[in-house]
């Protein structure tokens, strides 16, 4: 029996734990090793089950149990160990535990040590379940075996990306001075928030591999292996970033064609000695002929022949390989209107469907061009059925306010989550996601870990939602508010709540409109509005706008026929004007100023509608924010405070540049005579 402390809470701040108390805690373990679950965090003592009973009369509240050490029939046991077990009929997965609360003992029974430390979890964040009355037994398992965040960590400071691309907390949390750092005491503390949020692997660096990142394959396979010994015991294992080229730029050979024996060669024993190193090493997670990455292409090879070369390395140990699919051309020519950077995935990966390995799990990015606030899903989804596939999410917010704006995104990722590419009669993007969930993670060496404090809310949400992806993005909101500032009043998590809840949507309204994506700046690295930074480059994401109208006519029948990498009905439903949804119209069409959405209005009167609109919300997310000031603790206080005086002037900005630029553009007035600049 061992009482609870702080040591053992969860989410954020130790005080997460007090409003449970001293606790009295048995742990039946006798299968628990050190290295399976973190000892001082579960308190193992081995425990045979003819001794629960005995062991309950001494008074426990709680009881975590392996469902492997509960020997002999359910008569044998408390009844609350008895109503666990009795949740359903097929063994727990690992990571799976049921709970169920009879006579004043919680008992939870998991599948593996995994399993427990999930239950335990759960206990602490449903406080209910600890106390009171008796409550039905439930049976808990994730939706997705797979559920990982990517760190965009370089080792060494990348002179135009610094330390983590498209990082706004800080520095990286595992890397300094050009290696992994020598005190990782933060990184556990780290890898117990991501067990707490039900993360199950990590990448741990930039998936553009630099020379330093590089080496992590080999000669610093040593540091490596450090960090996988910091998250193992959180359930948590541990996948490199690797490049390409790394049989020319590691091992020294001509050339690292696919095909070729000796690249193969190359690639087995390197892996080798990987799993020799780390015997649970998740595998490779690889960005080719990307944005500049080498890849299989210089070969005149294909991304099956890349991909399965990876994955054959890897089989013998049980490692995957993550195989993005993010692959389009950066320097096309921006004249050539037949071109369309939203094409480019499914060009690429559609014909190669059923040529992929079985450990190659494709990445897909969860619509066509690069985590803007609103795209469509991405068709590759629908496209690849005979592969396996994991839907890949922004959590750090490159192109949603980068952690200086509050932008709640669970309910944007629920939504992609919950879409049927197929139809109503269909599966989801979460059930077509066979190989997992997959997200760019917001943390950094920051005090707050995300910079923005709120921004936290993402990263227990991916987690949550990766675990069960119907989860209600508002219930996982308050969910993060209680654990978080668990001594606020009803009152300040009511005030909070209704800051975060629609905060996707207001960034949105203040953004680029309709769909159309990408009007950001490219000199402040895609920071604030730049309304023709993209327009005239050959990156490829444009908005046509003109005197005329805007939008890009991306049908079927004049445009450049991205609608119909889509099944049905949403070839159909995107093709229309008349049934495109109204937030998508400028993403797949081309429309006059005029044009009449669903909602009633115009396209133009929309756009000066929304982005006064958004401006009026950050105004008066500024005041409810200064009401608060006392009922959360000072230092989060002022620093949204601050970061919330700078959304207010960004969402001015945006809204000055954006309405006088489609004014300019259009000559149409607001209807309701505002000053537009
Ligand atoms: C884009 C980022 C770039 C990443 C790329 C990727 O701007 O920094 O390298 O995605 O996903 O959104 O590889």
């Amino acid at each position: 029996l061992d009482t609870v402390t702080t040591e053992h809470a969860a989410w954020l701040p130790a005080e997460a734990l007090a409003p449970i108390g001293a606790l009295r805690v048995l742990v039946l373990g006798s299968e628990l090793r050190a290295d399976t679950v973190r000892a001082d965090a579960l308190a193992a003592t081995t425990r045979w089950g003819g001794q629960l009973l005995d062991d309950l009369a001494l008074g426990a509240d709680v009881v975590l149990a392996l469902a492997a050490d509960l020997a002999g029939g359910t008569e044998a046991h408390h009844p609350a160990v008895a109503a666990a077990l009795a949740t359903g009929r097929d063994p727990l997965g690992p990571e799976g535990f049921a709970v169920a609360r009879v006579d004043g003992v919680t008992a939870v029974v998991a599948g593996g040590g995994s399993g427990l430390l999930y239950g335990w979890f759960h206990l602490v964040r449903t406080p209910t379940a600890l106390r009171g009355s008796n409550a039905p037994a439930e049976r808990h398992e994730p939706a997705h075996a797979l559920r990982m965040l990517d760190h965009w960590d370089n080792v060494s400071v990348h002179p135009v990306m610094g330390q983590v691309e498209r990082g706004y907390a800080g520095a990286s949390l595992f890397f300094c001075d050009g290696k992994v750092r020598g005190d990782l005491s933060r990184v556990a503390r780290y890898a117990r928030l991501l067990a707490a949020a039900g993360v199950n692997r990590v990448s741990i660096n930039n998936v553009n591999v630099g020379p330093d990142a590089a080496r992590l394959l080999t000669a610093d396979l040593d540091d490596v292996r450090r960090l996988a010994d910091v998250f193992r015991p959180w359930g948590i294992r541990l996948h490199l970033s690797v490049t390409f080229a790394a049989p020319i730029s590691l091992g020294g050979l001509p050339t690292a064609d696919p095909l070729m024996p000796e690249v193969a060669q190359w690639w087995a024993t390197a892996t080798a000695a990987v799993y020799a190193a780390i015997s649970d090493f998740g595998g490779y997670v690889v960005k080719a002929d990307s944005e500049g990455q080498p890849g299989p292409f210089a070969y005149g090879r294909n991304h099956a022949d890349g991909a399965n070369l990876l994955a054959r390395a890897l089989a013998p140990f049980g490692g995957i390989v993550h195989w993005r699919a993010f692959v389009y051309n950066h320097r096309q020519d921006w004249r050539d209107r037949s071109t369309d950077r939203a094409r480019a995935a499914f060009d690429h990966f559609a014909p190669l469907n059923g040529q992929f390995d079985e450990n190659v799990v494709l990445q897909v990015k969860y619509g066509p061009i690069d985590f803007q606030p609103r795209e469509p899903v991405s068709p590759v989804i629908a496209a690849m059925s005979a592969t396996r596939l994991a839907v890949e999410f922004q959590v750090t917010q490159e192109y949603t306010g980068q952690q200086r704006h509050v932008c709640y995104l669970a309910p944007l990722w629920s939504e992609v989550l919950g879409f049927r590419p197929w139809g109503q009669t269909g599966s989801t993007v979460s059930e077509a996601a066979d190989g997992g969930v997959v997200a760019v993670s917001n943390v950094g060496d920051d005090a707050f870990w995300t910079g923005h404090p709120l921004a936290q809310a993402n990263l227990y949400a991916f987690g949550r939602l990766a675990w069960a992806p119907s989860s209600s993005p508002t219930a996982l909101l308050d969910e993060w508010i209680g654990l978080t500032l668990p001594q606020a009043s009803a009152g300040v998590r009511r005030a909070l709540h209704s800051l975060m809840d629609g905060s996707w949507r207001t960034y949105e309204s203040y953004t680029a409109p309709l769909g159309v994506g990408f009007m950001v700046s490219s000199t402040r690295h895609h920071y604030g509005p730049g309304v023709d930074s993209y327009e005239y480059t050959p990156w490829g994401t444009y908005h046509f706008a003109d005197r005329d109208g805007v939008g890009v006519d991306r049908t079927r029948a004049t445009g450049t026929g991205f609608a119909g990498q889509y099944p049905q009905p949403w070839r159909d439903v995107y093709e229309s004007l008349e049934t495109c949804p109204d937030e998508l119209v400028l993403f797949f069409h081309h429309v006059p100023y005029g044009h009449v959405l669903n909602s009633g209005s115009t396209v133009i009167q929309h756009i000066y509608d929304t982005h006064f609109a958004g401006v009026e919300r950050t105004d008066e997310m500024l005041r409810e924010w200064a009401e608060l000031e006392g009922g959360v603790p000072g230092d989060l206080f002022a620093r949204v405070a601050e970061l919330l005086v700078e959304q207010d002037r960004s969402a001015r900005e945006w809204r000055d540049q954006i309405n006088t630029y489609f004014f300019r553009k259009s000559g149409v007035p607001d209807a309701q005579g505002r000053r537009i600049f």
